[in-house]
């Protein structure tokens, strides 16, 4: 399938993503969702890419939410089946097995919040828009903004956004943690291809494993929670890379990290 709202490039162990209706401000839409869910299910299964980035189409937008046509004819039973399809695509990003960078590259509202949020690490340009409108239009955040924002936020944060809809600036969404990083739009994406480069020679195993532990965890009671850890410490050394990486330090070389 070649997907026709999203451009998926390749390089080395990097893959870009990007949503590509700038007519619309990237607006996503239910063909949007699918291709998404078809192109994340290719990464995943594909060993030579190691990190993926997304991004919007423009220097307008990221994604501007989910698409307002789609939604203004909605019924109850397409609204929580559309809610809960996407919710599904959120969760891949999630569970990618491998670090996913949002850059952000200006609006990220709505559904568009909701899927950097899902990802692994949020990069934003300095001139990036973020929050939750969806009280705006009479309606909830669907693709699981209630909980990751709490989440990511805190819980009094997120209710004060959610519920006035009101837009932040990427200084204000880093001061609060939405994103991690700022930086000046012109160099988002040299920034994102540097970190994804640097995430893509790292060993995969491991990263993995950081990811499902840092995911799952707070899911669990702490003891479970350092169980669950020390169970995925002790697998990671069964890798090659584990001894890779400890004799390349003992060495004092550069590990060469291949994902066994
Ligand atoms: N859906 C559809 N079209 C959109 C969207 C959208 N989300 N956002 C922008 N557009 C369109 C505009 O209609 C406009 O089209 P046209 O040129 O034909 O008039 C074009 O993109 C450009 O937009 P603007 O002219 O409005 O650009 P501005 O610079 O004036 O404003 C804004 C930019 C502030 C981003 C403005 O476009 C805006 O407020 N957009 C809507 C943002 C929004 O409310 N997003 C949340 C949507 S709800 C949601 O995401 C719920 C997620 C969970 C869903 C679960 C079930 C599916």
């Amino acid at each position: 399938m070649v997907p026709e709202t999203l451009l998926v490039e390749r390089d080395g162990g990097v893959a870009t993503v990007t949503f590509n209706r700038p007519k619309v401000l990237n607006a996503l839409n239910t063909q949007t969702m699918n291709e998404l869910r078809q192109v994340l299910l290719d990464l995943r299964h594909d060993e030579g890419v190691r990190c993926v980035i997304l991004t919007g189409a423009g220097d307008k937008a990221f994604v501007a939410g989910a698409d307002i046509n789609e939604l203004a004819v909605q019924t109850p039973t397409s609204g929580k089946q559309h809610a809960m399809a996407g919710q599904h695509v959120l969760e891949l990003i999630e569970t990618l097995g491998k670090p996913v960078i949002a850059a952000i590259n200006g609006y990220a509202l709505g559904g568009g919040c909701e899927l950097a949020m899902a990802c692994t690490i949020r990069m934003a340009a300095d001139t990036a828009k973020l929050g939750q409108p969806e009280i705006n239009l009479g309606l909830i955040p669907g693709y699981a903004g209630t909980q990751r924002l709490a989440r990511l936020v805190g819980r009094g944060r997120a209710m004060e956004l959610i519920l006035t809809g009101r837009q932040i600036g990427a200084d204000e969404a880093r001061q609060i943690g939405l994103v991690t990083q700022v930086v000046p739009a012109a160099s988002l994406m040299d920034e994102a291809r540097k970190l994804a480069g640097r995430l893509a020679a790292s060993a995969p195993v491991a990263m993995r494993y950081i990811i499902e532990a840092v995911n799952r965890g707070p899911e669990m009671a702490f003891p479970d929670a350092c169980v669950f850890e020390a169970t995925l410490f002790g697998l990671v050394a069964s890798t090659e890379d584990m001894r890779e990486g400890t004799k390349a330090f003992l060495e004092k070389r550069k590990a060469a990290f291949t994902g066994k």
